[in-house]
């Protein structure tokens, strides 16, 4: 079964390069942590990724919201991406027709593609989504999240309180689990895995299932429609392979000590999630 099997026997099994890179990491760093850095400045970037950097598998950034954006913070974040070993992921939620995202991907002042080892998007599109965003990097060693479902209040990408009511929204979920899998499964060159709230979703042990809404301390983020869980429910009950855990650190008092908590406590839960 996938949520027994350990990352690195599941390196083996990953189809895309990046994939591959992220398990054999993760299990030689021990960390199932990816740290969310939604911060607004370079400053406060970069000296998130040097002081969580040691240790995160991945640093994921929304890369949009820096006021003061310059190619010398790509190359500063690189730098420090090498020194401590971890990957970028850009949340960029890729939404549109495949030319579109294909220029979003590789154009504009972000220039995503020539840096983020892994980016986010959704499914809704279809299949050209990928396409779109895969013929931006015929040469690079790149790799995308497909998102399935969402950690927010209200969204609506979510199977619970099934009830015969609710049939036909879960019978729409489920259809869209089941085409957003499918794609996931025609393009594995280029799809590292999937964001989602639920275990059961990833079947193949080749994909990784990256998983926010992470917290020690809080539930929610009231009006904002944030859901929290501790590590032990999402690793354990809700399939995660990552955890990305963002204001739990970002806001901490003390940042480092935050991602040194996480990432114990959750790579504590997936070694019992292995061995049980
Ligand atoms: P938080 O501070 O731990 O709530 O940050 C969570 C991060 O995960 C934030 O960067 C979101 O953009 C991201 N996220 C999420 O919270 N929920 C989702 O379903 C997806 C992404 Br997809």
């Amino acid at each position: 079964h996938v949520l027994t099997l350990p990352f690195i026997a599941r390196a083996d099994q990953a189809a895309n390069p990046v994939a591959v890179k992220l398990l054999q990491l993760m299990a030689s760093k021990q960390s199932n942590l990816c740290v969310a850095a939604d911060v607004t400045s370079a400053s406060q970037l970069i000296s998130l990724a040097e002081s969580t950097g040691p240790y995160v598998c991945v640093f994921k950034t929304h890369i949009d919201i820096v006021e003061d954006f310059s190619p010398q913070l790509i190359q500063d974040l690189l730098a420090v991406a090498q020194k401590h070993n971890f990957l970028l992921m850009e949340d960029r939620k890729f939404s549109d027709i495949g030319h579109t995202v294909s220029l979003q991907y590789s154009k504009g002042i972000h220039n995503i593609s020539s840096w983020a080892d892994l980016v986010t998007v959704h499914s809704v599109p279809g299949e050209g989504v990928i396409t779109g965003l895969k013929s931006a990097v015929p040469n690079l060693q790149r790799g995308c999240f497909i998102v399935i479902e969402m950690s927010s209040a209200g969204n609506l990408t979510t199977s619970s309180y099934i009830t015969l009511s609710t049939l036909s929204k879960w019978l729409s979920y489920e259809c869209v689990v089941t085409a957003s899998m499918e794609i996931c499964e025609k393009h594995p060159d280029f799809v590292a895995g999937v964001v989602c709230q639920s275990p059961n979703i990833v079947q193949n042990p080749g994909l990784v299932q990256l998983t926010p809404g992470v917290s020690l301390d809080c539930l929610n983020d009231g009006p904002l429609g944030q859901q929290y869980h501790s590590p032990e429910d999402i690793i354990m009950s809700r399939g995660a392979d990552i955890a990305v855990v963002g204001r739990g650190i970002t806001q901490a008092t003390d940042p480092i000590q935050a991602a040194q908590e996480y990432r114990a406590k959750l790579w504590a839960v997936y070694e019992k999630r292995v061995s049980s």
